[in-house]
């Protein structure tokens, strides 16, 4: 299969800027070589570009960039839809409200396949705020209620083709839910592995039931990791560090685990902010991530002194 990185250099949703030399920084880590490095043929598709933003009024005036995320919203769903159907795209962020678009053209792309799709969601946070309940009125934290079809977008956003079932979300690595989520996320019915369960019961059963879930339904599978998922000791390059995260070997048992189910179809690896990075660690710790997500072995990984 053909892997096309596609740029999201979206920092609007974030709280704090920089997200935008996301795309950079992975390229300088040298993300094509070390997917290419495995085998895989890599196309670097450059950068997704938005429309202009609209001017969108709303009645929660902690919203920022509402007309922004909408503009990033349409272009990368397009950018989504068109590239899933030959290749497996890896979105290189960009801040988490890039998942919006992604999430709605792989949506898209699942429907017109008549096959389910499944999302595994590793992130500190759920992202689950409507534009109504968002308090920080940072867009990073609205991707997954617009992409299950939660009310309020309508009018702003553009319509889903496809609203992804609940039921078909992972969230793993949960440690900080604002108090409006708490109970949306709840009756939501997705599946929530947080921190504490981690702790308690490890990582590798409940990604294995979840992965048999995938499979058995036949479905195609959307990781979207982010940067905070890891424990901020690893990966201090992201503006909303959450202590108590991933550690290197849970992170990485985890990619080698959707490596050897075969049913990734599609990554978003969102949240790094290269200022706030040291000397690029966390860049390439991503890379060394998503190289094992896409079949680099425990032993042919380089020693690198992070
Ligand atoms: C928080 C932060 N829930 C918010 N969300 C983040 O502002 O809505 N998501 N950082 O990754
Ligand atoms: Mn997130
Ligand atoms: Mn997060
Ligand atoms: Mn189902």
């Amino acid at each position: 299969t053909r892997c096309l990185l596609l740029g999201a250099r979206v920092q609007e949703g974030a709280g704090r800027l920089g997200c935008d030399m996301g795309p950079s920084a992975y390229r300088a880590a040298g993300l094509a070589e070390a997917l290419a490095g495995l085998g895989l043929d890599v196309v670097d598709g450059g950068d997704v570009v938005p429309g202009p933003a609209a001017d969108l009024a709303h009645p929660n005036p902690a919203l920022r960039q509402l007309g922004a995320f909408a503009a990033w919203t349409e272009a990368l769903a397009g950018a989504a839809y068109a590239a899933s159907a030959d290749a497996v795209p890896v979105f290189l962020g960009g801040d988490h409200s890039l998942s919006a678009g992604t999430l709605a053209g792989l949506g898209r792309r699942a429907a017109a396949e008549e096959r389910p799709l499944f999302v595994l969601w590793l992130d500190a946070h759920a992202d689950f705020h409507t534009l109504d309940t968002t308090t920080s009125g940072n867009l990073h934290g609205v991707p997954l209620a617009y992409a299950t079809g939660r009310p309020g977008f309508a009018g702003l956003l553009p319509p889903l083709a496809a609203p992804l079932d609940p039921a078909h979300v992972c969230l793993m690595g949960t440690r900080s839910l604002d108090p409006a989520e708490r109970g949306p996320v709840t009756a939501s019915g997705m599946t929530v592995y947080d921190m504490r369960s981690i702790d308690e019961d490890g990582i590798v059963g409940p990604l294995r039931a979840f992965l048999e879930r995938v499979a058995a339904a036949g479905g195609r599978l959307h990781v979207s990791l982010d940067v905070d998922f890891l424990d901020p000791e690893i990966a201090p390059g992201v503006g909303t560090t959450v202590p108590g995260g991933a550690t290197f070997r849970e992170a990485h048992l985890v990619m080698e685990m959707l490596h050897d189910s075969g049913l990734v179809g599609s990554l978003d690896l969102v949240e790094l902010n290269p200022f706030l990075d040291e000397r690029g660690r966390t860049a390439l710790l991503m890379v060394d991530l998503a190289a094992s997500l896409m079949g680099r072995r425990v032993l042919d990984r380089p020693t690198r002194t992070y």
